[in-house]
C-alpha cells in the first residue's frame, strides 16, 4: 500500500451468497482499480461461529464474530456491509451509520416502506458528519446497463415510449423446495416481487432517469405450502400426508405489473421463481421515438442496439460487445473482446462506492433512490391486494359436448 493511501476496515454481516459475492469484490477491488482508498477486509459476522470461523478463512476476512452490534462498536471498523436477510437490514444499518460508519446495505433497502424511510433519515443524519450510505443494486454496474444509460441520457433513443423488463428464475418450481427464509414474509418482506423485482424497478429508473408513477398488479404464490427447512426455529407446522412438517409460504412466487413513467412512457415488469429453465434471466427492453436497447443478463457483454436514424436499408438490431476500454469500467479489466462476469458488477459497485467515501461525496444509488423502490414494491403489494384496477373477462359459454 503506497503511503498516501488511506485504509478503511470493512466488517461484513453475512457470509452467505451475497456475502460470498461481496468478499469476492473486497478481494479484488483495490487489485483491478487505482482508488485513493484501500479496503482491508477485517471482520466478518454471522450466527453460527463454526460457520463464520469457515466463511472467514474461506472469503478472505482476517477475524470473524457472531455479534454484529460488536462489530459495529469497534474503533477499527470504518465501513459496514449488510449482506443479512432483508428483516435485519434496518437495525443493523442505522445503528452502524449512528456509530459513524460508513455503510453499504443490499437490496432491497428494507422489508418496509417504514424501515425504509428510518433508514434514509439515518443516512441524512449521519451525512452532515461526512458519512455516506449506498444501496447495493449492483446491476446498475454491468458495463452494458451503464451504457444503455449513457445512451438514453445523450437522446440516442429520443422521448422513452416503452420499458419492457422481466427477471425470471425457476430455482423453486419442485413443490419439496422446503421454506426458506426468502419464502417467508417475515423474513423477506415479500418474494420475487422484492428479491428480483428490486432489481428490474431500480435498473429501468436507473437507465431511462424517470420514476414509476403509479402502478396496476397481480401477484401469484403457486406453491403456498412447502416442507420447513432442517433449521426451522420459529416456523409453525403442519404436516403433509406423509406426515412431514410442512409450512405456509406467505409471499409471492410471481409478480406482474403495469406502470406509468413520469416521462410520459408505459413500461410493463415480470419478477417470477417460477420461469421453468430460466435460472437468473434479467431481460430489459427499452423503445424510444428514435431507437431502442436491448440487454439479457445471460448475455451480460453485449447490448443490442437500434438506431432508427440508419439508413433504410440498413436497419436492424445490431448487437454492440461492450469490452472495449471506453465502455464504463472495462478499462480496468482486459483488452477488447475479454468478456467479464456476474462478480465484477459488484467489484465495480465497490469501486464507486469507495471512490465515494474518499472523495466526501455521497455515492449511489442513494437510500433516498432505494426508498423509490421500496415505494413502487409497496404499491405493486397494495395494487395486487386491492386488485383496485382488474376487469374481469366474461366467460364465454362452454360449446355443448356431444
Ligand atoms: C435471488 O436468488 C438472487 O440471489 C437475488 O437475491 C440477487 O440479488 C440476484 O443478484 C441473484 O438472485
Amino acid at each position: 500500500m503506497s503511503t498516501n493511501e488511506k485504509e478503511l476496515r470493512v466488517g461484513m454481516v453475512g457470509y452467505a451468497f451475497m456475502g460470498a459475492a461481496h468478499s469476492q469484490a473486497w478481494r479484488t477491488v483495490n487489485r483491478v482499480f487505482d482508488l485513493p482508498v484501500r479496503a482491508r477486509m477485517a471482520l466478518i459476522c454471522g450466527r453460527d461461529e463454526s460457520k463464520v470461523a469457515d466463511a472467514a478463512g474461506r472469503l478472505g476476512w482476517e477475524g470473524h464474530t457472531t455479534d454484529w452490534r460488536e462489530l459495529i462498536a469497534r474503533d477499527d471498523i470504518d465501513i459496514v456491509d449488510v449482506c443479512t436477510p432483508g428483516d435485519s437490514h434496518a437495525e443493523i444499518t442505522i445503528a452502524a451509520l449512528e456509530a459513524g460508519k460508513h455503510v453499504l446495505c443490499e437490496k432491497p433497502l428494507a422489508n418496509t416502506v417504514e424501515e425504509a424511510r428510518a433508514m434514509v433519515a439515518a443516512a441524512a443524519k449521519a451525512q452532515t458528519v461526512g458519512v455516506r450510505a449506498m444501496c447495493g443494486f449492483n446491476y446498475r454496474r454491468v458495463p452494458a446497463v451503464s451504457l444503455m444509460r449513457e445512451l438514453v441520457a445523450s437522446g440516442r433513443l429520443g422521448v422513452i415510449r416503452h420499458v419492457r423488463a422481466v427477471y425470471l428464475q425457476d430455482w423453486i418450481t419442485d413443490p419439496q423446495f422446503p421454506l426458506v427464509w426468502r419464502l417467508q414474509k417475515d423474513k423477506a418482506g415479500s418474494g420475487a416481487l422484492g428479491d428480483i423485482g428490486a432489481h428490474i424497478i431500480d435498473l429501468t429508473q436507473f437507465v431511462t432517469g424517470q420514476r414509476i408513477t403509479g402502478v396496476s398488479a397481480i401477484t401469484e404464490t403457486f406453491v403456498k405450502e412447502r416442507p420447513l427447512p432442517a433449521e426451522s426455529s420459529g416456523l409453525a407446522a403442519s404436516a403433509d400426508g406423509a406426515g412431514a412438517a410442512t409450512g405456509q409460504v406467505t409471499v409471492d412466487d410471481a409478480a406482474v405489473f403495469v406502470a406509468r413513467l413520469d416521462g410520459g412512457g408505459l413500461a410493463t415488469y415480470e419478477a417470477t421463481r417460477f420461469a421453468t429453465g430460466r435460472r437468473n434471466a434479467l431481460r430489459v427492453e427499452i423503445n424510444g421515438s428514435l431507437g431502442s436497447v436491448a440487454f439479457d443478463l445471460e448475455r451480460l457483454n453485449e447490448l443490442e442496439f437500434y438506431d432508427a436514424a440508419e439508413p433504410g436499408v440498413e436497419q436492424g438490431f445490431r448487437r454492440i460487445l461492450v469490452t472495449e476500454g471506453d465502455h464504463p469500467y472495462m478499462a480496468a479489466w482486459w483488452p477488447p473482446g475479454h468478456i467479464i462476469g456476474y462478480e465484477h458488477s459488484f467489484t465495480h459497485e465497490l469501486r464507486d462506492f469507495l471512490a465515494a467515501v474518499a472523495a466526501g461525496s455521497d455515492p449511489t444509488p442513494s437510500f433516498t433512490d432505494a426508498l423509490q423502490v421500496q415505494l413502487v414494491l409497496d404499491a405493486v403489494a397494495r395494487s395486487a391486494e386491492l386488485g383496485s384496477s382488474w376487469t374481469g373477462v366474461e366467460p364465454v359459454p362452454a360449446p355443448v359436448t356431444a
